[in-house]
């Protein structure tokens, strides 16, 4: 990897002139055919690099980076991702997250990484986080509330990033309760809402963001290619991930605050502006079973409410939900 530094260096600071395998070999003090090695790794990765005979190398397009100077430089926040941990592999943010979390890591603290190997969904079900096309990040909050409170997060994630969605590219998103942001009915975001409590306060709460960005169809793999979709196919054009980033972080602790403030009432309100399925019938299938009915809405406490076809309510706190056509 210090080859792979110094190569990227040399080649940027060349600003666009040509630079030869053998010139580069020279600066880095290696071989010709180490340089031909990174110069591959480097396209692997999202660099676009030339190569003309007789002249060399030069880079004509690097890959959009998260990187923690990337991400802070123009980010409006004051708590929400001041502390950065990036990594250009991991297995999971989550995990990451939750160790440095019982470690002390301030609240706001955000663990990022341009792919995970193995990437989270509820349930253990799997998350497919491909390199440098999507947000996959956990954010450690400590709010002191008791820990029923937890699965408000996840509606006020929702929102956030419906937002930030909005302003980076004028569309407007569907939220799926709880967990789903939705295009035309096909996954864009999920959110995994991880709490660490005692009986009665919580310790910290890890909210995994995994949203797809910069995926073309062929980029899934045949088993979500059905049921997934990513900001670039819906908005006809690739969106920096940076910028939709810093939008994210800024709305989520502008809702935050709100929320600490005054509750969930008034989130409950721009929640349900982005709800598709209120009112209509619908499956919830949740680990005791399956509920059929019209889905009437979402208590204060961001519970679903299900009445089914006897009348009886439900109240349901976690579940797969299917819009019946
Ligand atoms: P979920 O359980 O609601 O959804 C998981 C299901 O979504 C999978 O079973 C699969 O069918 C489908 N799926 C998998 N990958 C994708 C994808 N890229 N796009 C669309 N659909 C997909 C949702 O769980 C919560 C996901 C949180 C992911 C974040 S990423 C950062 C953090 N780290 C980590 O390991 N998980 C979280």
């Amino acid at each position: 990897t210090s080859v792979k530094k110094q190569l990227i260096a040399a080649l940027f600071e060349a600003n666009n002139e040509f630079l030869s395998g053998q010139a580069l070999a020279e600066m880095i003090g290696c071989s010709r055919t180490a340089i031909w090695k990174q110069i591959e790794e480097l396209r692997k990765s999202g660099f676009e690099i030339e190569a003309i005979r007789k002249k060399g190398y030069r880079i004509i397009h690097k890959p959009d980076q998260l990187s923690e100077n990337e991400i802070l430089m123009g980010l409006e926040t004051s708590v929400l991702g001041r502390n950065i941990l990036y990594f250009d592999t991991i297995d999971s943010t989550q995990n990451k997250a939750n160790e440095v979390a019982r470690m002390d890591a301030p609240e706001g603290t955000i663990v990022i990484a341009e792919e995970q190997t193995s990437g989270r969904g509820r349930m253990a079900r799997e998350w497919h986080s491909s390199k440098h096309k999507g947000i996959w990040m956990s954010l450690i909050l400590r709010p002191q509330l008791p820990p029923e409170k937890a699965p408000q997060f996840t509606l006020i994630t929702a929102i956030a990033i419906a937002r930030a969605i909005e302003e980076v590219t004028g569309k407007e998103p569907e939220i799926k309760w709880p967990n789903d942001i939705l295009f035309h009915g096909k996954k864009m975001t999920g959110i995994l809402t991880e709490l660490h409590s005692e009986a009665d306060k919580i310790n910290f709460i890890i909210i995994g963001i995994g949203l797809n960005v910069n995926q073309e169809m062929p980029d899934f793999p045949e088993e979500v290619r059905e049921i997934a979709t990513s900001l670039a196919i819906e908005n006809g054009k690739k969106v920096s991930r940076v910028i939709l980033l810093q939008h994210i972080l800024k709305n989520f602790e502008k809702y935050y605050q709100l929320y600490l403030e005054k509750g969930f009432g008034t989130l409950k309100v721009i929640w349900e502006s982005y709800v598709t399925s209120i009112g209509k019938s619908i499956i919830a299938r949740t680990i005791s079973g399956e509920i059929v009915g019209k889905a009437l809405g979402i208590t204060e406490e961001g519970v679903l409410k299900i009445q089914d076809a006897e009348g009886q309510i439900h109240y349901v706190y976690s579940a797969d939900i299917e819009i019946k056509p």
